[in-house]
């Protein structure tokens, strides 16, 4: 352990350049998440995302300030399944005094998507957290309401450990929090969440002693925070206030009654694009005739809001984001029923997921408006019209 704690920012320096050089594709939203919960994201399929966050605190030294920095950096790989894999690590952590640094490894699985067509998102994460030497577990539920996300977590940390001079703490603890994501646009989010261990006051023994100091209460942890996407590009930025240091399981379940200003941002980086490891899909009718060309974008947008083409003509969808879309004109698919029309005569239809890359091909042959949408991305106005004209 020693070893890796040693070598582990020359890694993830050399993975960052690389990933900077190497060109990032899509991130893993902010704008879907807030800053203390991780809204159970499990990314993209071949998907190496590298996310880092910095928090900010002023320490009084009397005569002197002195800024401190908490940094957690996050490294994961996204496998088929909706399943992630990765670490976190951190440093100026407050989870073990002793330790400073936290490295915390763990793994995802999303057993309920909304992008799967789930009412909700459901989603376990399994962690050892190696500073505080514990095993931790987390259920996460996301609930969908329009623009308005909620996200509901209970914890299960093996070993609450937390800092404090020459003490050390060895309890099993319960978590449980909120948070929601309120979608003001498709690039700007409000976030916060709240959690708490459900017993708060932390008996404190010196090591190597049998002397039980009186128990210390921990606060609660919260943020609130400003997600942004960053325009044609795909990053996305958290600017936030939080009382706690770092976003691992153990480090987000309580704070230390100090306010800290802190940033996120996120760098996705497609492996398929690099190693070939998948080609793109092409699916629809023949499609002989296509009369316009539509792109599904990282900012959840299909690039062309209305195209107008005449009958027997057909229209060709791209996927060139790094993230799963649809073309679906199918009213029985859809949240909103303002999000479909179909003239009369006219068949329903859905593209299925278009993974990044994928095309899909649809011929109109009654003529009218066709408004259709992308299923994961219908409450965040992913909708676009196609007028046929006879
Ligand atoms: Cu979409």
């Amino acid at each position: 352990m020693t070893k890796l704690r040693e070598r582990a920012p020359l890694v993830l320096a050399t993975l960052f350049t690389a990933l900077l050089t190497g060109g990032p594709l899509a991130g893993q939203s902010v704008l879907d998440r807030t800053p203390n919960l991780s809204g159970g994201w499990t990314g993209e399929e071949g998907t190496v995302y590298f996310n880092f966050l910095h928090r900010f605190w002023k320490l009084d030294l009397g005569d002197e300030d002195r800024i401190l920095n908490s940094p957690t950096f996050l490294l994961g790989v996204s496998l088929p399944g909706r399943v992630l894999l990765g670490l976190n690590y951190a440093s100026n952590s407050l989870v073990d005094g002793e330790e400073f640094n936290e490295t915390e490894f763990y793994g995802r699985w999303a057993f309920l998507a909304t992008s799967a067509g789930a009412p909700v998102d459901v989603t376990v994460t399994a962690a050892f957290n190696e500073a505080a030497s514990s095993g931790d577990l987390e259920l996460s539920v996301g609930a969908p309401l329009g623009p308005l996300t909620l996200h509901g977590v209970g914890r299960f940390l093996g070993k609450v450990a937390k800092p404090g001079n020459d003490t050390f703490f060895d309890d099993p603890r319960w978590a449980v929090g909120m948070g929601a994501v309120i979608r003001v646009t498709n690039g700007v989010a409000i976030a916060g969440d709240i959690v708490t261990l459900t017993d708060r006051d932390i008996e404190r023994r010196p090591s190597g002693g049998d002397v039980v100091l009186p128990p210390k209460r921990l606060d609660r942890a919260w943020s609130v925070g400003l997600q942004l996407a960053i325009p044609a590009t795909p990053h996305t930025l958290s600017l936030h206030l939080s009382n706690a240091r770092t976003t691992t399981l153990q480090g987000s379940s309580f704070g230390d009654g100090e306010t800290r200003y802190g940033f996120e941002f996120t760098i996705p980086f497609t492996l398929s694009r690099y190693f070939g490891s998948r080609r793109s899909r092409s699916t629809g009718d023949a499609g002989g005739n296509v009369a316009a060309e539509v792109a599904m974008d990282d900012q959840l947008r299909f690039t062309s809001e209305t195209v107008r083409i005449r009958t027997g003509q057909a229209v060709r969808w791209t996927n060139t984001s790094s993230l799963i879309h649809t073309v679906t004109a199918d009213p029985s698919k859809a949240n909103n029923a303002n999000s479909v029309s179909l003239p009369s005569g006219a068949q329903p239809f859905d593209s299925g997921d278009l993974r990044p890359g994928d095309v899909f091909t649809h011929t109109f042959s009654e003529p009218g408006t066709y408004r259709y949408f992308c299923i994961p991305h219908e409450g965040a106005g992913m909708v676009a019209t196609v007028i046929v004209t006879g």
